[in-house]
């Protein structure tokens, strides 16, 4: 019998309930859970492709010591005892944790634990200072405490839906996916976009804001000295519950509009069109991401957005509110445990005296750090100049995410002691690890995520744990009992969580704002049957719809709201040499470093190649072909990726994902180029918005294969891979022309003497094809040519998986395109029944002109429904070219 089992999808923050099923044969499926609160079944292509990307290719199954497999005990005890050399000897600020909101909240709370209040440092941060920091300490200023107050039904019950900085079509489909059916039922409903770029969500705005770089804060002081005057001020909430409303103006007031207007970049009327909308719609919800948190200015662009929802008392309302968008699945949670350097634990402050003395008797701790930690960037900074001796990272991928990622991977090289617990074992930070854990991964492990509106569910296993890999939360416990601590004798994951449940109301009465008191006595049978519930939970009180802040009663000592003053402008780092400005983010279709994603094909096919984004106006000055090949650089690095020409970009721009990595491609760690800038509150580098020279990767030679099997090594400046249905396909430029291609093919895609071979030579256009065979089946084929290569990608990646029964089907496969009985799909923009352009551009000139029509034609957009704005571009663009 099939079993199924109510889990949590391990990508974004948007928390979605999965129904994992796994048949008589032990293969699992996927689908959303029709119960879950945040999904309601839906689910998008990440999130319905989880299937495929939990077998056990490339995992760690075994710990390893310098790359040799290991038994736990022998690595547990290194582990243990190269931390305490290092405390014993350098004190417990030479050692470090780096860890991740892809941790669940119980392998959190023991990490966080064991640094702070039993090895006695504050030297724990986590990627999520990449990601959410600066929401959060904007958070703690203007309400005492890091508290989101609003839920998803608020962006249903909203009238106006203003995103800023945030890509939610790609980043958080299913709530864009909620919104998108709320706006159809109630037309009226506006969406608002601000961003530098024209994102695929802005397709679906009313109105799109194209911002400067960074000019954020000026447009939400505008707005506020707008509002001040207007009758959406609402002076009762602001003289009752909030401080320093004044200043704020005053600050904001310093700007006229002609000056927010050069500021921003937009014009007097699309800002006062925008002003007049914000003024006039009372349901206001206001969503940022991290074209708000990853800036040197993020904490004074979250508070003035904050700013402005406390002016018009428009907050913790149904429909209303400010929305800081979580990035990661357990972004929330670890703020909860206090995984970052600067919090301590449940909500409370490492500054304040009494919370670490509570905190330290709760625990029964034999110390407790004093003062904050190191924050990522300063902790890599740490490990470059030797004060970390020993650092332990976990379910993050530095050397890929990390700003000024080539100093990072040196810093790590150097370290003299480097723990990594994955669940990859080829990731390119893995590679530097003395000791590396294997770790549970999605389906394996068990315990509690949080989402971006509170909402605390279960990650279930239901899986077997793979060769000898445990839980990151086991591996603490494992190393703080071998470091001699108590209290960490834990079972499993329900008794860390009833743990951390009650620290959470130890000592509250309501005095803060995260407490789950009501499960501190949950058992263990209680918890696996754990239905999601939203925070707080107070011990006696009811559990439901919980949102904050309408009543005014805020966190801070005098429980008003602070108004914050913010005066910063924005950041302009171009240069002479450096005259682009370079924005890095996400494709919809990849996970950060493509560690799990990178292993499904169908995920692999939306977009394949790294890329940069340029404008073709751009382009045309720089000499940069449609799908040529760029260098971008800077004095801090440089990568080679596919030029993608499109208007979406603002000129002097230029958009690169942050998805490839050394796994995937030549040189395309775009994070390389990021320079270590941070903002001087929260500590959050500026991971959008750096100065980078753009011009064309001359290459003399370009290739493209498609292979059944992955190789090993590739040499080229530029290569990336991509998995696809029945193997690979790799995208390859060169500096030279390649002399003998039977010989390099064969060494380097291993095939030595295996394969039929056949070839086809043009020597005036110097394009070559070559083609590789085992009986009927293509083992390789390989296209060449002095410019990049015009083969149809999707056609060549069927050849692989199709049976070449005559010599005349094989020698179709050199000549490169499709045969006349055989429709080429185009790139794929449906990636789950992997539908591409072609096609849906010939349904609409068949007369289907809606995304539904498409839908019944071709199936496209009807399972998750990611694609679907892309189908409607692409349905408006056919029957605009057809009108003109
Ligand atoms: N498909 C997919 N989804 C994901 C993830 C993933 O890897 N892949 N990761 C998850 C994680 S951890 C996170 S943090 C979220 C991130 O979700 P988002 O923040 O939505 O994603 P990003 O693409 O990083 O950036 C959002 C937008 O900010 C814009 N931007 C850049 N600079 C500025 C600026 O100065 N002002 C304004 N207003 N906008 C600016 C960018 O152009 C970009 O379109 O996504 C989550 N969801
Ligand atoms: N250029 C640029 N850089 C960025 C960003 C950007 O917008 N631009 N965004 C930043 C943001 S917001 C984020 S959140 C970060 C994300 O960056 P990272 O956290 O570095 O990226 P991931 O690929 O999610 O890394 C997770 C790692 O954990 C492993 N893993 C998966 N599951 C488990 C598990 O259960 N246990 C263990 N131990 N390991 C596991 C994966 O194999 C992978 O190696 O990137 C940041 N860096
Ligand atoms: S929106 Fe997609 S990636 Fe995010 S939780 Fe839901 S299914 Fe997973
Ligand atoms: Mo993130």
């Amino acid at each position: 019998m099939p079993t199924e089992t109510k889990t949590t999808c391990p990508y974004c923050g948007v928390g979605c309930g999965v129904i994992a099923t796994v048949d008589d044969y032990g293969k699992a499926s996927v689908k959303g859970d029709p119960g879950h609160p945040a999904n309601f079944g839906r689910l998008c292509s990440k999130g319905s492709a989880l299937a495929e990307t939990i077998d056990l290719d490339g995992r760690v199954l075994y710990p390893e010591i310098d790359g040799q497999r290991a038994n736990w005990n022998d690595a547990l005890d290194l582990v243990a005892s190269k931390f305490c050399e290092a405390i014993a000897e350098h004190g417990p600020d030479s050692v470090a944790f780096y860890v991740s909101g892809q941790c669940l909240t119980e392998d959190y709370y023991v990490a966080n634990k064991l640094m702070k209040g039993f090895i006695g440092s504050a030297n724990i941060d986590t990627n999520s200072r990449l990601c959410m920091a600066s929401s959060v300490a904007g958070h703690r200023r203007a309400f005492g405490s890091d508290t989101v107050p609003g839920t998803y039904e608020d962006l249903e019950l909203a009238d106006l839906i203003v995103l800023v900085g945030s890509n939610l079509a790609w980043c958080h489909p299913v709530l864009n996916q909620r919104i998108q059916a709320a706006k159809q039922s109630r037309p009226d409903m506006k969406i608002v976009t601000i961003d530098p770029r024209r994102s695929v969500s802005a397709d679906l705005a009313d109105m799109h804001l194209m911002i400067k770089s960074d000019g954020d804060v000026a447009l939400f002081n505008g707005l506020l000295a707008h509002l001040a005057g207007s009758s959406a001020f609402d002076q009762d909430y602001v003289s009752a519950h909030t401080i320093g409303f004044n200043d704020a103006l005053e600050a904001a007031q310093t700007r006229s509009m002609l000056d927010v207007s050069e500021e921003t970049g937009l014009a007097v009327g699309e800002l006062r069109a925008f002003y007049r909308l914000f003024e006039t719609t009372e349901k206001v919800v206001t969503c940022y991401s991290q074209g708000i948190n990853q800036s040197s200015i993020g904490t004074d662009k979250v508070n003035a957005i904050i700013n402005c929802h406390l002016a018009t008392g428009r907050i913790g309302k149904p429909g209303m509110g400010p929305f800081s968008l979580t990035g990661q699945p357990n972004a929330m949670g670890g703020r909860e445990v206090g995984g970052l350097a600067n919090m301590l634990a449940a909500h409370m402050n490492i500054e304040d005296e009494a919370a670490r003395d509570r905190v330290q008797r709760f625990w029964n701790s034999p110390t407790m750090a004093a003062r904050p930690g190191l924050k990522a960037v300063e902790m890599f900074e740490a490990v470059a100049d030797g004060r970390i001796k020993a650092l332990w990272i976990m379910a993050t991928n530095p050397v890929v995410s990390m700003p000024d990622a080539d100093r990072v991977r040196e810093a790590i090289s150097n370290c003299p002691f480097v723990v990594v617990s994955d669940i990859q074992k080829n990731t390119d930070t893995a590679a530097l690890a003395h000791v590396l854990l294997p770790a549970a991964g999605w389906g394996e492990k068990d315990g509690t995520v949080t989402n971006s509106e509170r909402r605390i569910s279960r990650q279930r296993n239901f899986l077997d744990l793979p060769g000898d890999a445990k839980p990151d939360w086991w591996h603490m416990a494992e190393v703080a009992k071998r470091m001699g601590f108590d209290g960490f004798d834990y079972d499993n994951p329900a008794t860390i969580f009833a743990e951390h449940a009650a620290l959470s109301g130890f000592e509250n009465g309501g005095t803060r704002d995260f407490d789950i008191g009501a499960k501190a006595d949950i058992s263990p049978g209680i918890f696996e049957a754990m239905s999601p519930f939203q925070w707080p939970h107070r011990k006696g009180a009811p559990e439901g719809v919980t949102r904050f802040f309408a009543d005014g009663q805020f966190y801070t000592p005098d429980r008003k709201a602070r108004f914050i003053s913010v005066k910063s402008e924005r950041d302009d780092r171009t240069s002479k040499d450096a005259p682009f400005i370079l924005n890095t983010g996400r494709i919809r279709d990849q996970w950060h470093t493509m560690t799990r994603t990178g292993k499904a094909a169908r995920l692999s096919s939306h977009l394949a190649e790294p890329f940069a984004e340029i404008n073709p106006a751009d382009a045309a000055e720089l000499g940069i072909d449609k799908a040529g090949l760029v260098r971008v650089e800077n004095s801090f690095g440089s990568v080679v990726l596919r030029a993608l020409l499109t208007e979406r970009q603002p000129r002097g721009g230029v958009f690169v994902p942050m998805h490839w990595n050394d796994e995937y491609s030549a040189n395309a760690r775009v994070a390389a180029l990021l320079a270590p800038h941070t903002d001087p509150i929260s500590g959050q580098p500026a991971l959008k918005n750096i100065g980078v020279k753009v011009r064309p990767a001359e290459m003399a030679y370009h290739g493209f294969a498609v292979v059944a099997f992955r190789p090993e090594r590739l040499e080229a400046p530029y290569w990336a891979v991509a998995k696809t249905e029945a193997g690979w396909r790799v995208e390859f430029g060169f500096d030279k022309a390649l002399d003998d291609i039977e010989a390099w093919c064969r060494d380097t895609f291993g095939l030595f003497d295996r394969g039929e071979h056949l070839a086809y030579v043009d020597n005036p256009t110097r394009q070559q094809r070559h083609g590789f065979f085992d009986g009927e089946r293509l083992l390789l084929a390989f296209y060449a040519a002095p410019e990049p290569v015009a083969v149809s990608r999707d056609w060549a990646v069927k050849q692989l998986s199709t049976p070449l029964e005559t010599a005349r089907a094989r020698f179709a496969v050199l000549a490169g395109r499709p045969g006349t009985d055989q429709m080429d799909p185009g790139a794929t923009v449906c990636s789950c029944f992997s539908v591409g352009i072609n096609q849906i551009v010939g349904a609409v000139a068949g007369g289907c002109h809606t995304v539904e029509a498409i839908g019944r034609q071709l199936n496209a957009g009807t399972n998750c429904g990611s694609c679907r704005i892309e189908i409607k571009g692409i349905i408006d663009g056919c029957l605009r070219q057809a009108a003109e």
